[in-house]
């Protein structure tokens, strides 16, 4: 089975959800009209996609059909696809790499959402590329986070650096960078806790991690990652919104895209936060993390088999 495929299967959920309605409304209708736009929007709010952008994609919609007078059906179905496509088009999604190595990656997000599973996947699919990996133990708060990323480095053949539980997530992340730097290791991830009691608490710790890291090399940390979880819908983008206020975001996971109906939200993302995504994951495997491909991720979505 390709990949295409693959990714295809895996979005199953949200590809009945909302695109199989979409495509059930235009072959609906053997022309456009207030109503077909009324009901599109329904559909997109249905579907996770936000009030906002559902509103605003309707209207653009609505624009372009009337000025391109676009009356065959077929050709509406596309151009919500190209649409659609246009609200996942980000200048850069790729992982910005540090001039001089190792690139530091922070990862960040509430309890649950996956961080730790997606440096587990992030590194394998360096170690793929064939660099040398270093993961930082940085959510200390129990013992048991820093055993299940120690068995993600064993999996993924990655050097762990770790200190004892209850001890400060900054230095962690100190020591993981000056590790990369002595063993010459090209990328380093650092996990986080993901307490959210308050802002107040969230914003001490993350802001203090991250000066930390700063301290530890120049241009540190080069990326932090926001990984958020698809099955929340909505609730991801305000979630995200209080992450953004504390810390310097570059760039989103979406994880749980497999399973969830609520994968729209993917599309409110870059208008909402005005952030690209850069890996969506679609699975509890060590391979279900791929680099976000707009395009592709589209077409997987409205593909029809026949
Ligand atoms: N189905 C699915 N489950 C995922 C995905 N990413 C993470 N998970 C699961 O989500 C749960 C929480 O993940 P974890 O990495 O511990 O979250 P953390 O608290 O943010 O570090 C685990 O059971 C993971 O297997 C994904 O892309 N798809
Ligand atoms: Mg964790």
């Amino acid at each position: 089975m390709g990949l295409f495929d693959k990714l295809k299967g895996k979005l199953q959920k949200t590809k009945q959800g909302f695109v199989d309605k979409v495509t059930e409304l235009v072959t609906g209708y053997k022309r456009v009209d207030d109503e077909f736009f009324e009901r599109l929007e329904e559909i997109l709010i249905e579907a996770d996609v936000g009030v906002n952008t559902a509103m605003d994609l309707t209207e653009k919609l609505r624009h372009r059909i009337y000025t391109e007078k676009i009356s065959d059906m077929d050709r509406v179905n596309e151009v919500i696809q190209e649409e659609l496509a246009g609200l996942l088009e980000y200048e850069n999604n790729a992982i910005n790499l540090a001039e001089h190595k190792p690139t530091v990656i922070m990862v960040v997000g509430v309890n649950g959402v996956g961080k730790t599973t997606t440096i587990g996947k992030l590194a394998y699919n360096f170690k793929e590329q064939g660099k040398k990996v270093v993961l930082a133990a940085g959510d200390t708060f129990r013992a048991a986070a820093i055993e299940q990323l120690g068995i993600w480095a064993d999996r993924a053949d990655a050097d762990l650096i770790k200190h004892q539980e209850g001890s400060d997530a900054a230095a962690v992340a100190y020591d993981a960078v000056q590790a990369a730097i002595s063993r010459k290791a090209d990328i380093v991830l650092i996990d986080t806790a993901g307490r959210l009691h308050n802002k107040v608490n969230l914003m001490n710790e993350i802001g203090k991690v991250k000066k930390v890291i700063s301290r530890s090399k120049e241009d540190a940390p080069n990326e932090v990652l926001l990984v958020l979880d698809a099955t929340t819908g909505q609730n991801a983008i305000s979630q995200a919104k209080t992450f953004k206020e504390v810390v310097d975001v570059t760039g989103i996971v979406l994880t749980k895209l497999d399973g969830t109906a609520k994968g729209g939200v993917i599309f409110s993302i870059k208008e909402e936060l005005a952030l690209p995504v850069k890996y969506i994951g679609v699975g509890e495997k060590i391979e279900d993390l791929k680099p976000f491909n707009p395009g592709e991720f589209v077409k997987a979505l409205f593909y029809n088999e026949q």
